[in-house]
């Protein structure tokens, strides 16, 4: 066995899912998880004794070289469709290619799994490295660090895209997102948020500059799921609700009703400029609080 992998014996597996999919199963006594390997998705987690607050689409597709409908999927180099080249894959690439094992660990309580992508794509010809650092116990950490290996300076846009698993969309509300200013890709425009956020029909907003966390209030599964965030200036709040969610094809045609995007970004205006020998950090801690 690799040196880097030995000391997580009984805590980490690697197994073959759907379609050859290599996918890592992570468990300890405070939390489970599973992670593809294809985008360094995160597909489920659940700390010990809880519901998964993760999202996974029981109509999700493994497709390789597709992102899996749901979990916490990884945008980069850029979020949403890219700034000048329609052509180029929405939300990024990394996504949807395979990323190697740097190591994993056991920690206190929590194991720790490093993936890492050195990407060499004609859609990016920036030299630089990408690592996912996915902390799974009671809590789940991510962090994603993006270093500029090159001599030029780059824009780097980037979500970790999650998928909440909610007990009924219609009746939760976020906090955090208080006079926030949004630009509504349902409704054109920009705007303001006023209160709590709550989801009645098909939402797709940018909430700009706010390094604020959410909280998600849950009274179905009588829960509340905080989202702490750092190195993100921008929060994305998705629900494709019923018809977009039939024409996915694999979000479920009732999936929507039990889902819901909180998604810690850098996007739009919030893009930010890595310089050449520097990094940027992307980390969130995921909890639930009773
Ligand atoms: O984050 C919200 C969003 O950008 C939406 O506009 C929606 O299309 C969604 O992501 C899902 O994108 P995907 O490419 O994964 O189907």
């Amino acid at each position: 066995m690799d040196s880097k992998l030995e000391a997580t014996f009984g805590e980490v597996d690697f197994v073959e899912g759907q379609n050859g999919f290599k996918l890592i199963e992570v468990k300890n006594s405070a939390g489970i998880a599973t992670i593809a390997l294809q985008g360094a998705q995160l597909l489920s987690w659940a700390p010990a004794g809880e519901k998964p607050v993760i999202w996974l689409s029981k109509n999700a597709k493994y497709v390789q070289g597709k992102s899996v409908r749901g979990g916490i999927p990884i945008c980069w180099p850029w979020f949403g469709p890219h700034p000048e080249e329609s052509s180029y894959p929405a939300h990024g690439f990394a996504r949807n290619i395979v990323w190697e094992v740097a190591g994993t660990k056991s920690l206190m309580n929590a194991t720790q799994v490093a993936l890492r992508l050195v990407p060499n794509e004609a859609f990016w010809p920036y030299p630089s490295e990408l690592e996912c650092r996915v902390k799974v116990g009671k809590t789940l950490e991510m962090e994603l660090i993006t270093r500029n290996t090159g001599l030029e300076p780059f824009t780097l846009g980037c979500a970790l895209h999650t998928y909440f698993e909610v007990g009924d969309v219609r009746k939760i509300e976020i906090l955090g997102l208080e006079e926030a200013a949004y630009i509504d890709k349902v409704n054109g425009g920009k705007n303001r948020q006023s209160g709590p956020v709550t989801v009645n029909s098909e939402v797709d907003r940018i909430y700009l500059d706010t390094a604020s966390d959410c909280l998600i209030r849950d009274p179905i599964y009588n829960r509340v799921i905080r989202v702490e965030k750092q190195g993100s200036r921008s929060t994305v709040v998705w629900n494709p609700w019923l018809e977009k969610a039939i024409k996915m094809g694999d979000l479920g045609d009732d999936g929507y009703l039990n889902m819901l995007c909180v998604e810690s970004c850098n996007a739009a205006d919030d893009v930010v400029i890595v310089p050449p020998g520097k990094s940027h950090r992307l980390s969130v801690r995921y909890s639930v609080l009773a």
